[in-house]
């Protein structure tokens, strides 16, 4: 990815026929924080914040970069770069949350079950956390793994977007078609396809975040 990527023109930005982007959330700079491998070594301060998961390689760290429109986040093409909690500062508001790749399925064999207690503790117990963002290769389908994970997650009642990533590597009614696929086999109304290729979907992804899960936290904290 170049360093400092064009910023994306509203006119060829792909619209989610789903998700529903909010304008007006100023651009946040995102600065590294810490990282931890458990719950111990996580910033002490009460800052909401949002959490991106998904399989290794499925632009986790990309899409924070996308977002920092600077290279904040450690990315490779041989999965499993990511291997603690990192944390993020998105302006004086919020925070991102880069995690190591899993898989919540039992034959998700090849992802890595030792950061399952880093994990699964992080999503759990954090107070801090308003929102999570599901990562998905655009060309991959709805799987019995991301399934297991909504799952997992429902009784915490937190909210959840499925973010499409690496557009760029099919057509744009490829994409339509498979907007309406994962809605309809994930039952998740929150869609945002991006490319970090590209530099596509990030800004209307940062403004729904803001608007919709930090501002109402920060609100609630006051
Ligand atoms: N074409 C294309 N490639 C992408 C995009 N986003 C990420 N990639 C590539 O996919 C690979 C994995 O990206 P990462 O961002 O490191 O993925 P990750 O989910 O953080 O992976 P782990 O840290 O292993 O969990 C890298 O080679 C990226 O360059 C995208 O939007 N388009
Ligand atoms: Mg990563």
């Amino acid at each position: 990815m170049p360093k400092s990527p064009p910023k994306p023109s509203p006119k060829s930005s792909p619209k989610s026929s789903v998700g529903v982007p909010v304008a007006g959330a100023p651009r946040a700079r995102l600065k590294f924080v810490t990282s931890s491998p458990d719950l111990r070594g996580c910033p002490t301060d009460s800052r909401p914040e949002v959490a991106l998961i998904g399989r290794s390689n499925s632009g986790k760290s990309s899409l924070l970069n996308g977002i920092a429109q600077e290279r904040v986040a450690m990315i490779s093409s041989t999965p499993g770069k990511t291997r603690l909690l990192n944390f993020f500062d998105a302006g004086p508001n919020y925070r991102y949350v880069d995690m190591p790749g899993y898989g919540w399925s039992a034959r998700g064999g090849e992802e890595h079950h030792s950061w399952k207690p880093m994990i699964e503790g992080y999503l759990s117990s954090r107070a801090n956390l308003v929102g999570l963002l599901l990562l998905m290769d655009v060309r991959r389908d709805w799987s019995d793994d991301e399934a297991a994970f909504v799952n997992w997650l429902k009784p915490r009642g937190l909210p959840l977007a499925v973010i499409l990533t690496k557009t760029d590597k099919v057509t744009k009614s490829e994409l339509q078609k498979k907007l309406r696929e994962i809605q309809k086999d994930s039952g998740v109304n929150l869609l945002f396809p991006t490319s970090a290729l590209k530099n596509l979907g990030f800004a209307e992804l940062e403004d729904f975040v803001f608007k919709n899960w930090v501002k109402p936290a920060l609100k609630g904290s006051r």
